[in-house]
């Protein structure tokens, strides 16, 4: 299967290097698509570097901050131009391990969408504060919630689209640029009655580097939630 593996970039320069080297030590045959929105650690320096030992490494920079959501789409898109089989999505800070790549691309066979979830059986955290567990349940209680959907975990960003599958979509236009984007292409692709498989994961916390989640992206991500909810009010009422 040919495979695009898509990672976001921000500050991840203690990370990027080990992942990359993991991914490839793997995957020989996989292209991986890195976007770095101008990290002020020097990121974006040290993909340039790599690229140089791993001809398989795409990397694009961008001038400014430009969210998680918006560089994933950029690689779905990348997938679909060059006919790739499966686009998987994932963070570079190691909190994904790369030795689930393979039964997510195993999956895609059968599935349009398999999420790697930490809200399954058998999934979970190692070594995460419980804050930030109890943020996750929580944050996803209320999805499945307000969204009237049934998967666990809607905000996991470790993922296998089918790319025939985002190619039959016609991927929707204004998708947000944030962390919301997960939830709302999700959303989008159930909706439409694309099929999706959530595998266990275990998820790590990140030992270099901080997180970029910050409050702003928490209240875009409910504010898009509220807009999805509403609109299936309206679709209810509707009949
Ligand atoms: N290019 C780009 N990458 C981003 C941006 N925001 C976050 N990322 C990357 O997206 C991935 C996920 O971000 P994290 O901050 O690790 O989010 P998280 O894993 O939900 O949160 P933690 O568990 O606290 O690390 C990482 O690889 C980040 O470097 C952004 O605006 N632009
Ligand atoms: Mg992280």
């Amino acid at each position: 299967m040919k495979t695009l593996i898509v990672i976001p970039t921000y500050n991840e320069r203690e990370n990027i290097k080990d992942l990359v080297e993991r991914i490839f030590s793997v995957y020989p045959d996989f292209e991986v698509f890195a976007v770095d929105d101008n990290s002020p650690d020097g990121t974006g320096e040290m993909l340039e570097t790599l690229k140089r030992t791993y001809p398989r490494l795409h990397v694009v920079h961008r001038p400014s901050k430009l969210g998680i959501g918006s560089a994933h789409l950029l690689g779905l898109k990348f997938a679909v131009e060059r006919d790739f089989n499966g686009a998987v999505t994932m963070d570079a800070d190691l909190s994904h391990d790369p030795s689930y790549i393979r039964p997510l691309t195993a999956k895609s066979e059968e599935f349009d969408l398999v999420i790697g979830s930490r809200h399954v059986e058998n999934g979970g955290f190692e070594a995460t504060p419980w804050p930030r567990v109890l943020f996750s349940r929580f944050s996803n209680f209320l999805l499945r919630f307000v969204l009237g959907g049934s998967f666990r975990d809607y905000t996991s960003g470790f993922r296998c689209y089918s790319v025939k599958a985002l190619q039959r979509s016609g991927l929707p236009k204004n998708l947000s640029g944030g962390y919301s984007f997960l939830v709302e292409i999700l959303h989008f692709l159930d909706k439409e009655s694309f099929s999706v498989l959530e595998i266990p994961i275990i998820f790590k916390y990140r030992q270099f580097g901080k997180s970029k989640i910050s409050s702003g992206e928490i209240m875009d991500t409910l504010a898009v939630a509220l807009k999805l909810f509403s609109r299936r009010l309206l679709r209810l009422k509707g009949g």
